[in-house]
C-alpha cells in the first residue's frame, strides 16, 4: 500500500542516543546508533521503498522520563523538540513531530506541549512511560491527581498522547531477576505500559476529560486480548472491580484509546485487535529503528484484511486523528505558502521564551 502514515518512529540526539545501546547486542550498536541519528537520508529511502508517505517522529526511550532533576528534564525536552522542529521544517511533506515532555513538572509539561503544538506545529506528544522524579528510584504514574491539570491541557489542545514503553525500575523488577531476556520488548515493556494504561482507565480520568485520546503501541501492549477478562472475571461474585471510574474498563479502551501495529507484525493479533477495539482505532506503525520498516510494511501490505480496513489502518485513521490535511491534501503551491519554512523555524526557536 502506498501513502502509509507511521507514528511510532524514533530518532535520537547526541545526549540521548546512548540510552538505546543496552537494547541491542554490541555488534549491532553501530547500526542502531546510525539509524537513530539519521533523519534525512536512509530514513527517507526506507520510507520511499516501503510506501510510507509520512512519519510522526519521536525521541528514543526513556530519555526525558529518566532524568529525575526537573530543570534538567525540561532542558532536555526543549533541546530535543527544537531539534525535531528543525528536522521537520527541512522536509515538511514527509515528517511531523511528537513532543517529548518533562512530566516531572506537570505544569512545565503542559507549557511545553502548548509551545510544541502552537508554535512548532507538532501533532501531539510521545512520553516514555512513568517519570523518575527527584530520586532515581521514585516513579510517578500519570493517573495521579497532580497530573489532572496537565490532562485538561491535553484535552484543550485536542492532540493525542502516545504512551510509549520503558522498563520498570530495578526496585519494581524483582520478577525479572535472573531472567533478563524478559526485559524490554520481549515482555517487560508491554507489562509496564499495559498496567499504566489500566491505571489511567480505572482512575476516572476519562470521565472528567472524555475527549482525551491515548495511543498505545505494539498492538495495544496485550490489552485487546485481555480486555474481556479485566471486566468480567469471577462474574458470580457480588463485588466486581472497585475503582474510581464510572464505567467498564473496555468502554474507556474503545473510546479513549488507539493502538498501533508497531513491532507486532502478526495478522492473528491484528484480527483480535480489530474485533476488540475496531479497525477505526488501529494505526499502522513500524517502530523504526528498533524494527525494520520493510518487515512492518511487507507484513501489513499483504495481511489478510479487507482493502477498506487496510486503507483505514494504513493511512486514514492517522490522517484524521492528527489532522494531517495540511500535509497531504494541498496542492504544491498551497503547501509552499502555508509551510513553516526552515528560516521561520530557526527564528521561532531563537526567540523561544526562557
Ligand atoms: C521501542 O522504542 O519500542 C524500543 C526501544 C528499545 C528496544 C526495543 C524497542 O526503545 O522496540
Ligand atoms: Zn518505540
Amino acid at each position: 500500500m502506498q501513502g502509509k502514515i507511521a507514528l511510532e518512529e524514533h530518532f535520537a540526539i547526541e545526549q540521548t542516543v546512548q540510552e538505546s545501546a543496552g537494547f541491542c547486542p554490541p555488534e549491532d550498536w553501530i547500526e542502531l546508533k546510525a539509524r537513530l541519528l539519521d533523519i534525512q537520508d536512509r530514513r527517507l529511502r526506507e520510507m520511499d521503498a516501503n510506501g510510507i508517505e509520512l512519519m510522526l517522529l519521536s525521541l528514543n526511550a526513556p530519555a526525558v522520563q529518566a532524568v529525575p532533576d526537573r530543570s534538567a528534564a525540561s532542558t532536555l525536552s526543549r533541546r530535543a523538540n527544537d531539534f525535531l522542529a528543525e528536522q521537520v521544517a527541512k522536509r515538511p511533506s514527509r515528517f511531523r513531530g511528537l513532543a517529548a515532555l518533562p512530566m516531572q513538572d506537570p505544569d512545565g509539561a503542559a507549557r511545553e506541549l502548548d509551545y510544541c503544538v502552537n508554535s512548532l506545529g507538532f501533532r501531539g506528544a510521545l512520553v516514555n512511560g512513568f517519570s523518575q522524579v527527584a530520586e532515581s528510584d521514585n516513579a510517578i504514574y500519570y493517573d495521579c491527581k497532580e497530573f489532572w491539570p496537565f490532562w485538561s491541557e491535553v484535552q484543550r489542545l485536542n492532540v493525542p498522547f502516545y504512551l510509549h514503553p520503558r522498563n520498570p525500575l530495578p526496585k519494581d523488577a524483582a520478577i525479572y531477576e535472573g531472567h533478563r531476556w524478559l526485559m524490554g520488548p520481549t515482555w517487560a515493556f508491554g507489562q509496564e505500559t499495559a498496567v499504566h494504561a489500566l491505571r489511567l482507565m480505572g482512575s476516572g480520568l476519562f470521565d472528567v476529560y472524555p475527549r482525551l485520546q491515548i495511543i498505545l503501541g505494539h498492538m495495544g501492549e496485550g490489552l485487546p486480548y485481555s480486555m474481556w477478562r479485566v471486566d468480567n472475571h469471577n462474574k458470580w461474585m457480588r463485588a466486581q472491580n472497585v475503582y474510581p471510574a464510572r464505567r467498564k474498563i473496555a468502554d474507556y479502551f474503545r473510546e479513549n484509546f488507539y493502538i498501533t501495529t508497531s513491532g507486532n507484525f502478526r495478522t492473528q493479533a491484528l484480527i483480535d485487535a480489530m474485533l476488540e477495539i475496531g479497525a477505526d482505532r488501529i494505526l499502522f506503525s513500524a517502530d523504526w529503528p528498533f524494527e525494520n520498516i520493510d518487515h512492518a510494511a511487507n507484513w501489513f501490505d499483504a495481511a489478510t484484511i479487507s482493502e477498506g480496513d487496510r486503507f483505514k489502518i494504513g493511512r486514514e485513521n492517522a490522517h484524521s486523528l492528527f489532522r494531517l490535511g495540511d500535509v497531504t491534501n494541498q496542492s504544491a503551491a498551497e503547501q509552499k505558502s502555508s509551510r513553516t519554512t526552515l528560516e521561520e523555524t530557526h527564528e521561532r526557536i531563537r526567540r523561544r521564551p526562557a
